[in-house]
């Protein structure tokens, strides 16, 4: 495919200085809906409120017990592995060709692929914290517990993540935003690109940008290639292409 020859050859211009941006696409492939495709998350409407306002951080405060209900049900998936796109970016940063995975992904998957530098813009589903006395629990503490789930204090646990209304994590979108101005090549792939701040960090690339989404998003303008593929395809093919 004539593509990922393209892309291929762009990633080894670059020499090291690619940087990936991705979101819930990447991790579709390893079974997790994302928000926006015909059959994500927000095609359904959970009685007269929005996945939106469910997944906010006012509504948490409000009503912890049915954000949990629906966090359980539609965010959680324990027993997501990563998929080829994870594993590719993996070996892509171990041949020394990708110097940051940006994600707005909070399922830590790129971790467990085994990506060393990931900037989890959008925090992750895996750190938990008890917003009485700060107390650090993992995943379990949430799957393990029906309801809202509480500290040994009795204080509330939460998870280390960004709801819609909330601030990102401090410094995440400053570190993304220098490697993304360092980048000669900015590869975004399986994001709509309609989550702010995190989208707005194309406009920081002075480099290359090539967009690999199934759908067409509102940048595709800014990018010298775009490639409306299923992610884990293009990126394992690339991948061959470099025999990495
Ligand atoms: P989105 O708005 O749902 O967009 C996803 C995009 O990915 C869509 O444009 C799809 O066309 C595209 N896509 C889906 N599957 C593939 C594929 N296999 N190959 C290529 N493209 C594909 O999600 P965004 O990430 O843009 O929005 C940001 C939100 C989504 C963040 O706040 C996340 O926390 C949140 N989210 C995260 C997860 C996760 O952690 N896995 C899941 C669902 C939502």
């Amino acid at each position: 495919m004539e593509e990922i020859k393209k892309l291929a050859e762009m990633i080894k211009k670059a020499d090291g200085a690619t940087v990936f941006f991705g979101g819930a696409g990447v991790s579709t492939e390893s079974g997790i809906p994302d928000f926006r495709s015909a059959n994500g998350i927000y095609s359904e409407q959970y009685g007269t409120l929005s996945p939106e306002a469910i997944v906010s951080g006012s509504f948490f405060k409000r009503d912890p017990k049915l954000f949990y209900s629906f966090y359980r049900e539609k965010l959680l998936y324990p027993n997501a592995r990563p998929g080829k796109a994870h594993i590719s970016l993996a070996r892509l940063e171990k041949a020394g060709l990708l110097s940051a995975v940006i994600t707005q992904n909070i399922d830590g998957l790129h971790t467990e692929a085994g990506s060393s530098n990931v900037i989890e813009l959008h925090g992750s589903t895996l750190r938990n914290y008890c917003v009485s006395c700060g107390r650090k629990y993992g995943i379990d503490a949430v799957l393990d517990s029906d309801g809202i789930p509480r500290c040994s204090c009795g204080g509330i646990i939460r998870p280390d993540a960004t709801l819609f209304d909330e601030a990102l994590p401090y410094g995440a979108m400053d570190r993304a935003a220098d490697y993304v101005s360092a980048a000669k090549l900015l590869i975004v792939g399986g994001t709509s690109l309609a989550v702010y701040p995190a989208a707005s960090l194309l406009h920081y690339c002075s480099g290359d940008i090539c967009i690999i989404n199934l759908s067409a998003t509102g940048s595709d303008r800014y990018a010298s290639l775009t490639i409306h593929s299923p992610i884990g395809e293009v990126l394992s093919k690339v991948c061959e292409a470099l025999e990495i």
